[in-house]
């Protein structure tokens, strides 16, 4: 009887993390996901989508992780000058009730190291982890570049 408690103990112990670090964000949706087709060469892209807070409390999302690149990372275009420049961002705020939009010129999910060749028509997985540590998941399309806008 010992021994079968002890295993319950653990076992409550062990599954409270693991079920935590599952955790979906309730109250966030995505709307007009897409990610960029680069030509075969390129070794980065980018995803563009909204992301949605119907909570009623603000979220912060703070990163994102795909099985397509080695690396993913938020950013954001700032003006250098002439020219608009990617940085890094630590983050997003989005208040309840509120979005966010990831765009291209301006905020969008940076896939750097791509793993595999993006091919048109074909959707992926991408992850959105927030502050709180939980997490929403949701399948983009990949589509061909469009032509930029003139400057
Ligand atoms: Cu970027």
């Amino acid at each position: 009887m010992t021994a079968l408690r002890l295993a319950t103990a653990l076992l409550l112990i062990c599954a409270s993390p693991l079920t935590l670090a599952a955790g979906m964000a309730d109250g966030i949706a995505v709307e007009a996901a897409h990610i960029r087709q680069m030509p075969p060469a390129a070794p980065n892209s980018a995803a563009f989508l909204t992301v949605i807070n119907t909570a009623t409390t603000p979220v912060r999302l703070i990163g994102a992780r795909s099985a397509l690149a080695q690396t993913v990372e938020l950013h954001d275009h700032v003006r250098d000058g002439e020219i608009m420049r990617m940085r890094r961002i630590e983050g997003i705020d989005i208040a309840a009730g509120a979005q966010a939009a990831l765009a291209p010129g301006g905020k969008h999910v940076m896939l750097i190291g791509l793993k595999q060749p993006l091919v048109a028509g074909t959707t992926a997985q991408i992850t959105l982890v927030f502050a709180d540590g939980s997490e929403h998941v949701f399948s983009a399309p990949i589509t061909p570049i469009r032509p930029a806008a003139a400057h």
